[in-house]
């Protein structure tokens, strides 16, 4: 347990006490907001007289979308630190970690008040362009960095039980793989969907392929997740035509060692919600370049991995065989963690701002949209292309 829970009147004091921090923005000078509005932590966005700023980000003992009544272990700050120095190191699309106090769970991060939160900016109707693709290099990156394409069989699995993250992993195989298909009390969804929600829930396909996703996401092993890149996760400043997009992943706090096509899923579902309610909103261009940014960020991703495996660490044991038999594989995995993704953001405990803040009759045709490409994503995983989710997702939100 922390020794004690941060409020904004205690910060500066604080980071008087940490070296490191201090060093690093004047306690005496500071004013501080709380601004977390995350499911999870308290975040303390911080500034000095002379303009300096960091994040604090300290992880509560319990789940704050609910209540001390759900306790949380605060170790997820220590897998989240862990994991931010990892990534970092190997793309420069991440969060900068500062500073982590093991004791007080508390992780000093980079300042990023002059980007926005990427969902924030597509239901905005924002710019995305090259954003997906930057994730998706950022992906690659993490996927061969670390596996076996650069660590020995030996470091791969010790760095695999070093990465364990029971407790958060528990919140992903509740909410985005058990509850949706199996039901759950904490599921809602408002009157029009709930007539397709009670067709899906008696349909044996769909909930037997997320079932068979809940056994790839438990038994798989490939690289260090973040574990839970939606929108909501990505900070982005600038955009690509203009040359200045900088894309930032943040809050890994449920990564751990998973199935390479689980991260690129979870984003995709995200773009898929953000592409239907642009449809909704009448923005129909807008929606058919959301949907086609599956398309360019699988290729993104192929292009990356494909350009690190020449470097591999071991080609005699891992031929090129290998990597084109893992590709199609963790597509078939993205499309599947998709569905999950697709279904829980509508029916499960926590659901997207992207389909929430739109009226009635919006709300239900995105939410059916969503619901009928979960199917599709889940139960057609093995045979879907980018290019044919794009067309399923166009013509089940009206978007030609
Ligand atoms: C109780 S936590 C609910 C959700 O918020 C996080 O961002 C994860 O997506 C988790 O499933
Ligand atoms: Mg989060």
């Amino acid at each position: 347990m922390a020794d004690r829970i941060l409020t904004s009147a205690e910060v500066p004091a604080y980071i008087a006490e940490r070296a490191t921090l201090r060093d690093l923005i004047d306690p005496t000078t500071l004013t501080v907001a709380e601004v977390g509005d995350g499911n999870l932590n308290l975040v303390f966005v911080c500034a000095d007289a002379a303009g300096r700023r960091l994040v604090l980000k300290q992880a509560l003992p319990y789940v704050r979308l609910v209540g001390p009544e759900w306790p949380m272990t605060e170790q997820r700050a220590v897998r989240e630190a862990a994991a931010l120095r990892i990534h970092g190191a190997l793309s420069e699309h991440v969060c900068g970690l500062l500073d982590f106090d093991s004791d007080g769970f508390v992780l000093a991060l980079e300042d990023l008040s002059d980007h926005e939160v990427f969902r924030t900016r597509l239901n905005a109707g924002g710019a995305h362009e090259g954003v997906a693709e930057r994730l998706a290099e950022y992906l690659a990156d993490v996927a061969f960095g670390t596996s076996v394409g650069s660590l020995t069989e030996a470091e791969f699995r010790a760095r695999a039980a070093a990465a364990i993250n029971p407790e958060l992993c528990e919140i992903t195989e509740d909410l985005v793989f058990t509850e949706p298909f199996l039901g759950a009390e904490r599921n809602s969804v408002r009157p029009a969907l709930d007539a397709l929600y009670a067709e899906l829930r008696a349909d044996r396909a769909w909930s037997a392929a997320a079932m068979a996703m809940k056994h790839t996401f438990l038994t798989t092993q490939e690289t260090l997740l973040h574990g839970d890149l939606h929108t909501g996760s990505v900070f982005v400043r600038g955009n690509a035509r203009d040359g200045d997009l900088s894309v930032r992943a943040f809050d890994p706090e449920f990564a751990c060692y998973g199935p390479i096509g689980f991260d690129l899923g979870m984003l995709w579902a995200n773009l898929l919600f953000a592409g239907t309610r642009a449809a909704a909103l009448g923005e129909q261009e807008r929606a058919e370049a959301l949907f086609g940014t599956l398309t360019t960020s699988w290729d993104a991703f192929t292009a990356r991995l494909r350009g690190h495996w020449p470097g591999r660490r071991a080609p005699e044991r891992y031929p090129d065989a290998y990597l084109d038999g893992r590709l199609p594989a963790i597509l078939a995995d993205a499309f599947g963690f998709a569905g999950c993704e697709a279904a829980r953001r509508t029916v499960g405990l926590a659901k997207v701002s992207d389909l929430e803040t739109l009226d009635d009759d919006r709300y239900a045709v995105v939410g059916a949209a969503m619901l009928r490409l979960s199917r599709t994503l889940l139960v057609d995983r093995a045979t879907l292309t980018p290019a044919r989710v794009a067309e399923a997702a166009s013509a089940l939100s009206g978007a030609r």
